[in-house]
């Protein structure tokens, strides 16, 4: 039963993996057995990931493009399948947010996050798919959100994006599980991370909300994404397509209940 989840022999790139939600999953997947490819856009934070991948035992391959430039994605996937080997698995985690509520935003903010968040993802995975397809083999994974099912004041375009990316995981599905490929997502719940940091400490009223709204009572720790990660990523899923796993403490289960009780 092992080696069906055993990631051994396979090669994982997995954008905005410099820290957060990206690393964890990107650990996970190593620990599986997968050699790592990592993508991000700071140096200084590249060169302290890469440390502390290697810190862990972790070998990694590191690229520093914007995924929304679709002549860097190009370059460098063809890069890697040239130079380093063929990419058996894509982790479109790379996302930002701006919590800006949707009257004020302005339109070049909200397109950045649609453009980051949606289009990025489609154009990582339009080129590694045209190497995967001949080799009638794949796994991409696209990281959605509480706010692929959920609106929240203030995220409005990054609720879309996220909406947007279950649908284009579903799409992704639909065109290419007649190659072998199997394109799922996962959907993080509320996980202490730098992204959550502004609303999440000092004694930020969303905190006392999201522990009172998850029925696990607590917010999520980046670790707890690796499990659904290595499944999607492994043989476990061969037949698994155009699904999100929601890892959220179970806050999509409920309505909820008074804070009081
Ligand atoms: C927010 C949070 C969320 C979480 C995550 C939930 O402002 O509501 O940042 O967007 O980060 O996406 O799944």
């Amino acid at each position: 039963m092992s080696s069906l989840f055993d990631l051994s022999g396979k090669r994982a790139l997995v954008t905005g993996a410099t820290h957060g939600l990206g690393m964890a999953m990107a650990k996970g997947l190593a620990e599986a057995g997968a050699e790592l490819i990592i993508n991000g856009t700071t140096p200084s934070r590249m060169e302290k990931a890469v440390g502390e991948y290697e810190s862990e035992g972790h070998t990694v391959h590191s690229f520093i493009f914007d995924v929304t430039n679709e002549h860097k994605v190009r370059e460098h996937v063809d890069k890697v399948e040239k130079e380093i080997g063929p990419i058996d698995i894509l982790v479109n985690n790379a996302g930002i947010i701006k919590r800006v509520p949707l009257k004020d935003m302005d339109v070049e903010e909200y397109r950045r996050v649609i453009d980051v968040d949606l289009v990025g993802p489609f154009l990582m995975a339009k080129h590694v798919v045209r190497h995967m397809i001949p080799r009638k083999e794949g796994k991409i994974i696209n990281i959605c959100s509480m706010m692929t099912e959920l609106g929240r004041d203030t995220v409005g375009a990054y609720a879309a994006a996220k909406g947007g990316l279950k649908m284009l995981t579903k799409s992704m599905a639909t065109e290419w599980a007649r190659y072998n490929i199997q394109s799922n997502a996962i959907g993080p719940g509320y996980f202490a991370t730098s992204q959550t940091e502004p609303i999440r400490k000092d004694g930020h009223p969303f905190n006392e909300f999201i522990i009172n709204r998850t029925p696990a009572g607590r917010w999520g720790d980046p670790s707890d994404l690796a499990g659904a990660a290595v499944f999607l990523s492994s043989k476990g899923s061969n037949f698994v397509n155009g699904q999100v796993i929601y890892v959220d403490g179970g806050i999509l289960a409920t309505i909820g209940k008074p804070a009081n009780e």
